[in-house]
């Protein structure tokens, strides 16, 4: 019965809720996806521009005399790159912004006991604060916290000089990034150029329109992600592997069921301290409930199961099948990938969807604002909500059987300590690479890949991750994970002790050997800013710049402004990045040449794009064969 659907997803939890939507009338992504088809070939290929009231402009390929210039003469290659660098600015700018509000809870934990929020981590903290040339003479914690949350915030808008931690990558790496004028400088200012530039009538050449994209986009990755991954770590605590439950079988026929979704720890943290409240407890059982049950989906999931075990639910996909088991009492969102849909799924049960921020309200849903400024206090109001809620199901309920269990909580410290075998706090600044350099070296592990990003209807649902991850471990190649990604590898079980069986010789034997999955879980979007390190850290202990490395970068189900500026800062990291999902690029053919070939030669890394998973493991497969060619190993 469930045949129909395995052309929509390989994740069999979701069948029967798919077929529950369908006969309780309940649109779901993919009946929206099917919808929309065709879809729009101008926009599809990056050939619409709607930068001015002149336009729309759209440049016409199929047909001889279509026109092939806007009506202010910009031509397919601007049009296109202009298009592609104002959502890699967007991008930027949602990570970005995340970065700044932990920067701000980090102040607030500093500044304010009332917002409940504390320094989980001291060390990263003064690790941190030395780092950046902070003195921590005679200063508590809070004094540290204080300045170090100040010089963060700093970042996003000084005016000279260059991102701190730009300094953190490889020698070789900062002199292409300089002989190209694409240091980073401040973030906001960063992504404000990209605006700027690409504004009627300024910047026509797509290579420098793709300077300036480059630059917002490393400012991402080496500013705005990598504030937000530190300070959370030193907020609340760095990741440590640990075992945990994930799909939708996670949900709890007789407990509050509260999912908590969208991207900052510092809402998902406060509603974990709040659902824990004795209070809050007594009232669910009140209402009949044995307890409360949290959950997490999407990145902000990814951030509490790595740091304290919460289940994960399901990813971007499965939002609305969440909705649809009708046993979510609450769903708690704040920013980014959270579907306006979820309002009419929500309104179809009892579930109570609440937002939470004042940059994302959703028409439909209750609006109650989390004021990080009181962050215990304010989560406990959403929790009490949720839990007054729970009287009010109705009876159509189905929670899936399917949950998968597997260890996460893979941060650089914690993949550092497993490899080299040391039981040392990860509350210590990273050791040494050379065991995982030692193992890359001799053979035993061809290479490291990492699987990112999202889902997208253009590809069957969690296939292109998991078919690649399995593809990928079956040739010994080390995979680390992040974001909708991680959910698929955990959900197919290649996060247990037993994938071992998926593994190729010498990445089973090093897996046993050192006790971890062969595909590690290294956190939300924003943490693969950790990728970004440990590729520095290991190029720099083996003498060579990242782009040496036998590693690739992939995210096959990528759909956000946020993957692409994400897929960018890697390129001009020195990644090769294979994408199973175009960009609406390829109506300029020189643009996609660049980036797909030319920036080869400017920045090491490049673009590649190749839908079937199995094509995808045997391009990535070459490239780490031909990196460790010239690596001589
Ligand atoms: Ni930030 S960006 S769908 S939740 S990974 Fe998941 Fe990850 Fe893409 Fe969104
Ligand atoms: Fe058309 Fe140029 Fe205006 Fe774009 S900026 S809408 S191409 S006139």
């Amino acid at each position: 019965m469930f045949e129909d659907f395995k052309c929509l997803s390989c994740d069999k939890a979701n069948y029967k809720l798919i077929e529950k939507a369908k006969n309780e009338k309940i649109e779901t992504v993919w009946d929206r996806a099917e919808a929309m088809q065709p879809q729009c070939g101008f926009g599809e290929m990056g050939l619409c521009c709607t930068n001015c009231s002149m336009g729309p402009c759209r440049i016409v390929k199929v047909s001889e005399d279509g026109p092939k210039k806007g009506i202010c003469g910009a031509d397919e290659d601007t049009i296109a790159a202009r298009n592609l660098a104002r959502s890699i600015a967007a991008g930027s700018s949602a990570h970005s912004d995340h970065g700044r509000d932990i920067a701000h809870a980090l102040y607030n934990a500093a500044k304010n006991p009332e917002s409940g929020y504390k320094v989980k981590n001291p060390e990263k903290l003064i690790s941190l604060a030395k780092e950046w040339g902070i003195s921590t003479e005679n200063l508590d914690i809070k004094d540290i916290a204080a300045k170090v949350a100040e010089t963060a915030l700093q970042e996003f808008g000084k005016p000279f000089g260059h991102l701190r931690f730009v300094d953190r990558a490889p020698e070789d790496r900062i002199d292409i990034w300089k002989k190209m004028n694409v240091v980073p400088r401040a973030i906001d200012r960063d992504i404000v150029e990209v605006l700027h530039s690409t504004h009627i009538g300024c910047d026509a050449d797509y290579r420098n329109i793709m300077v300036a994209a480059t630059r917002a986009a490393l400012s991402d990755g080496w500013g705005g992600s990598m504030i937000g991954t530190e300070l959370s770590d030193i907020l609340f605590g760095v990741p440590e592997p640990h075992e945990i439950e994930a799909n939708l079988g996670v949900f709890k026929e007789d407990e509050v069921n509260l999912v908590i979704h969208g991207h900052e720890p510092t809402l998902s943290e406060a509603i974990l301290v709040a659902v824990n409240d004795p209070e809050l407890v007594e009232l669910a059982k009140k209402q009949g409930a044995e307890g409360i049950d949290l959950v997490g989906m999407c990145c902000t999931g990814n951030e509490i199961a790595m740091r304290h075990g919460i289940p994960m639910a399901g990813n971007f996909f499965q939002q609305e099948l969440a909705i649809i088991t009708g046993a979510v009492d609450a769903m708690v969102v704040d920013v980014q990938c959270i579907m306006p849909a979820l309002s009419q799924a929500a309104k179809c049960y009892h579930t109570k969807l609440i937002t939470t921020s004042p940059k994302a309200k959703i028409p439909g849903a209750i609006h109650m604002q989390f004021n990080e400024e009181e962050a215990i206090e304010s989560a406990k109001k959403i929790v009490r909500e949720a839990v007054s809620n729970f009287k009010n199901r109705r009876g159509n309920i189905l929670i899936p059987q399917e949950k998968s269990k597997g260890f996460v909580g893979y941060s650089n410290e914690a993949i550092i300590n497993a490899l080299d075998g040391v039981a040392n706090s990860v509350a210590h600044p990273m050791g040494t690479v050379k065991p995982l350099a030692d193992a890359i070296k001799s053979g035993v592990l061809r290479g490291a890949a990492a699987i990112v990003g999202c889902n997208n209807h253009k590809v069957l649902h969690d296939k292109g991750h998991e078919e690649l991850a399995k593809e990928l471990i079956k040739n010994d190649v080390l995979v680390v994970t992040t974001g909708c990604g991680a959910y698929a590898c955990i959900k197919e079980g290649l996060m247990s002790k037993e994938a071992t069986k998926f593994c190729g010789k010498g990445l089973a034997t090093v897996c046993e050997l050192v006790k971890i999955p062969p595909v590690l879980h290294m956190g939300s979007c924003v943490d693969i800013s950790r990728i970004l390190l440990l590729l520095s850290e290991l190029a720099k202990f083996m003498n060579v710049d990242i782009k040496d490395l036998p590693a690739a970068g992939a995210a096959p189900e990528w759909m956000s402004e946020k993957a692409l500026s994400i897929g960018t800062y890697v390129v001009a990291s020195g990644v090769y990045t294979m994408l199973g999902v175009a960009p609406q690029v390829t109506g300029s053919e020189n643009l996609t040449r660049f980036l797909t070939d030319d920036i080869k030669d400017i920045y090491g890394g490049c673009f590649d794009i190749e839908a079937n998973p199995q094509k995808a493991a045997e391009k990535i497969i070459d490239h780490i064969e031909k990196k460790r060619k010239s690596l001589n190993i």
